[in-house]
């Protein structure tokens, strides 16, 4: 009985070594390396080819090495019966706080404007914002993004949040549903998206709503590619009514080499880092929930297949 890795990482060895550190009687195999399919009941997996999981025949749960699950659900080839599990790990929030918090920062204090004057070498003074000028919201407010919002707001912006159910009451002013997703975005300034990948999400932030948004918002997407309908973007962002974006998520990545996004003055892109996964922090909660599947027990971080995260 073994943990197998399915992944499209170049070099899995800190997984290896952190789940070895987590538990050293845990046995740790790449697919690549297996000969005998039928013993495999976990798997840890990002970014798998597709169908693979067809050859496991005793496999019970797959275990996703990030927050997201678009990437197994995607695959309509993972029979119902496999429980999918995925990471929840304060560093993960956190990270996701300090880059959110950074390019906000960077938005205000037009850090990145300054830089392309200083290629031209251009000298010229330009206002910057106040935290009490902006209004930040958040968009789904689930485990990383209610730590986002909460965050911003203990260090002094005004933060609004939108989800897609009430909750529970939060320190910030909380949107829910479709009906109140205009509201939200009527009064958010710095739009930050961390809503997962779903039927219900893929193209929510498109020309109708990015209008919905004042003048001169900001636009950061920092949940999947697929939730932004990127002409829109580019749309918006040509006739003046957004600022400008911050990507890091993006709906092929790496970002295709012709896509007009790399040569947009306006948008500014970062190669999918915003907060990564650290193998040493989670292996824990991935052995526990091996050790739960092997044993039949309820599942840590258990995925909602119909809701789609
Ligand atoms: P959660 O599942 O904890 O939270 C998801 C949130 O989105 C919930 O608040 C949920 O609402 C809301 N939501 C889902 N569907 C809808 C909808 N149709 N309308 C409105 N709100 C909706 O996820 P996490 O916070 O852990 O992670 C969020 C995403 O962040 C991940 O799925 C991943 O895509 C992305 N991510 C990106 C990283 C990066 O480096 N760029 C790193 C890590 C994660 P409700 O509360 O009502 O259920
Ligand atoms: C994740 C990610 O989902 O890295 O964890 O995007």
């Amino acid at each position: 009985m073994a943990i197998v890795i399915i992944s499209d990482f170049a070099s899995p060895e800190p997984w290896i070594k952190a789940l070895k550190e987590a538990d050293p009687k845990v046995e740790v195999l790449l697919h690549t390396d297996l000969t005998d399919y039928t013993n495999v009941k976990f798997a840890l997996a990002w970014n798998h080819p597709p169908g693979i999981f067809m050859q496991f025949p005793n496999l019970k749960t797959i275990s996703s090495m990030g927050a997201g699950v678009d990437h197994l659900l995607k695959d309509p080839d993972i029979p119902a019966h496999i429980n999918i599990v995925r990471i929840i790990d304060p560093r993960l929030s956190q990270d996701m706080f300090e880059f959110a918090l950074a390019v906000i920062m960077s938005r205000m204090k037009n850090l990145l404007h300054f830089r392309e004057n200083q290629h031209q070498k251009v000298w010229k003074k330009k206002r910057y914002l106040r935290m009490d000028q902006v209004k930040i919201g958040v968009m789904g407010t689930g485990v990383i993004g209610h730590h986002v919002a909460s965050n911003l707001q203990r260090v002094g912006f005004h933060v609004l949040g939108w989800s897609r159910s009430e909750g529970q009451p939060t320190a910030y002013k909380k949107y829910f549903g479709q009906e109140q997703l205009e509201e939200f975005l009527k009064n958010t300034d710095i739009l930050i998206c961390l809503l997962p990948l779903t039927p219900d999400t893929r193209g929510i932030l498109n020309k109708n709503t990015l209008c919905m948004l004042p003048a001169g918002a900001w636009v950061v997407n920092l949940g999947r590619g697929p939730l932004l309908v990127d002409e829109d973007l580019i749309n918006l962002l040509d006739i003046g009514h957004l600022a400008g974006a911050n990507l890091d998520v993006f709906h092929k990545e790496p970002l295709t080499e012709d896509h007009p996004f790399w040569l947009h003055s306006k948008v500014h892109i970062t190669p999918h880092v915003a907060s990564l996964t650290d193998p040493e922090s989670v292996a824990p909660q991935i052995i526990e929930n091996y050790r739960r599947t092997l044993q039949n027990q309820p599942l840590l971080n258990l995925v909602d297949r119909k809701k789609g995260y």
